[in-house]
């Protein structure tokens, strides 16, 4: 297939994709590298390779699809197309079947992730929220969930916190609506609550002796969604979490801290607010302590970054601006054993 061809793309004609949308889109779906080995399409399915071999034995039992390219080495070539067709008619489902033609592009997008890349996977969940198929944003970031416990904080960075960022860049350049905006938080939120969710329900139940952090924004910041993934990367961990939302003041949080003997205080910061506001926090919750409970607090959010910690003279156990999820992980794993 050369050239942009609306039959495989019926739902592309009539959406607000950009000709530079198109241009990204076309780029993802005409690489060649969707044909797969056997080995790769074993694992997809999560069949044995020996399984594979069967269903693609000659051209013509490819589900009567003709021929099964091979390699110069004579190494099997199946497209994903072609193996999702047969796998289904085999009654075999995957994750990849309910993407139906999206089902290309997800796989790709998820082979970039493995590799470190949130590039094409942010350009997926943009053009699908311009293509208003914000059902597929749900589908897919709960799929990345699943792909491995606790999720990768790096998935956590640059899907979920990369695609908002893309769409509030997208929204002050006139290029998404404040709808749309409505419906990406809408879909990452939802996400985020199905996964704190299936931690409830499954083995994940933190034990009474686990360590408690209270997380929050500060007054009047209504961004919840950097606090509801340190939530999240927090209950993965096995932490009790006293998740207070947003627009606190800060005694109320500094109060809760105490009231639960939380050893850990998490706050999210997002512009419009700054440098100014996180080091007021630093002054204010710093002046309510209690040496009693000693806590570690940890700010984190793009409004947070350009803040400084004082060097000197705080009561915390531990006080920090990280840049990122990845950083908690890391700071949490750390001070496991503290
Ligand atoms: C969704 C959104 C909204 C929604 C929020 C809905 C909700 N329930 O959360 C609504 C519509 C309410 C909203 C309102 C406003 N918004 Co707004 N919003 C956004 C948007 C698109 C996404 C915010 C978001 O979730 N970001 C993703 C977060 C999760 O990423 P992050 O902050 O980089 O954090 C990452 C890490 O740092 C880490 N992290 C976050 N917190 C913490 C904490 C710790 C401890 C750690 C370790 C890590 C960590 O996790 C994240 C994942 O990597 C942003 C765009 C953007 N660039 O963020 C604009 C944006 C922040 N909003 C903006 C503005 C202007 C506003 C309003 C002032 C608009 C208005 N005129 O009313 C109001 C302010 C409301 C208020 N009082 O807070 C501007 C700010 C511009 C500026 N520089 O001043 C932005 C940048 C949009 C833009 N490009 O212009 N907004």
């Amino acid at each position: 297939m050369s050239g942009f061809d609306v039959r495989y793309w019926p739902n592309i004609v009539d959406t607000r994709l950009s000709i530079a949308d198109t241009v990204v889109l076309n780029r993802i779906v005409h690489s060649t590298e969707t044909d797969l080995s056997t080995g790769e399409i074993a694992e997809l399915l999560g069949v044995h390779a020996s399984t594979v071999k069967r269903w693609f034995r000659g051209g013509a039992r490819a589900g009567g699809r003709g021929r099964v390219p091979t390699t110069a080495g004579g190494h099997r070539r199946v497209s994903l197309d072609l193996a999702l067709r047969v796998a289904r008619d085999r009654g075999h489902e995957v994750y990849l079947h309910r993407f139906d033609s999206e089902a290309v592009r997800v796989w790709r997008a998820i082979r970039a992730l493995k590799r470190g890349r949130a590039e094409s996977a942010q350009d997926l969940l943009i053009a699908w929220l311009k293509g208003r198929r914000t059902r597929l944003i749900g589908h897919f970031l709960r799929h990345l969930a699943t792909v491995e416990d606790p999720v990768d904080p790096a998935v956590l960075d640059g899907v979920f916190g990369g695609f908002m960022r893309r769409v509030g860049d997208a929204w002050a350049s006139g290029d998404l609506r404040i709808s749309d905006e409505r419906a990406a938080t809408r879909e990452v939120s939802e996400a985020i609550y199905a996964l704190l969710d299936s931690l409830d329900r499954a083995e994940h139940e933190p034990d009474p002796g686990s360590p408690t952090a209270v997380v929050a924004t500060v007054e009047p910041d209504q961004h919840i969604l950097g606090s509801l993934l340190v939530r999240l990367v927090l209950a993965q961990r096995g932490w009790n979490v006293e998740h207070l939302g947003t627009g606190l003041p800060i005694a109320e949080i500094v109060a809760t801290q105490r009231a639960l003997g939380a050893s850990l205080m998490c706050v999210s910061f997002t512009p419009p607010r700054g440098a100014a506001d996180v080091h007021r926090l630093f002054e204010v919750a710093g002046s309510l302590a209690d040496p009693c409970h000693p806590c570690s607090l940890l700010v984190g959010g793009s409004a947070a970054q350009s803040a400084r910690v004082p060097a000197h003279g705080h009561p915390f156990s531990d006080l920090r601006i990280l840049a990122n999820l990845a950083e908690l992980s890391d700071w949490l794993e750390e001070h496991r054993h503290a």
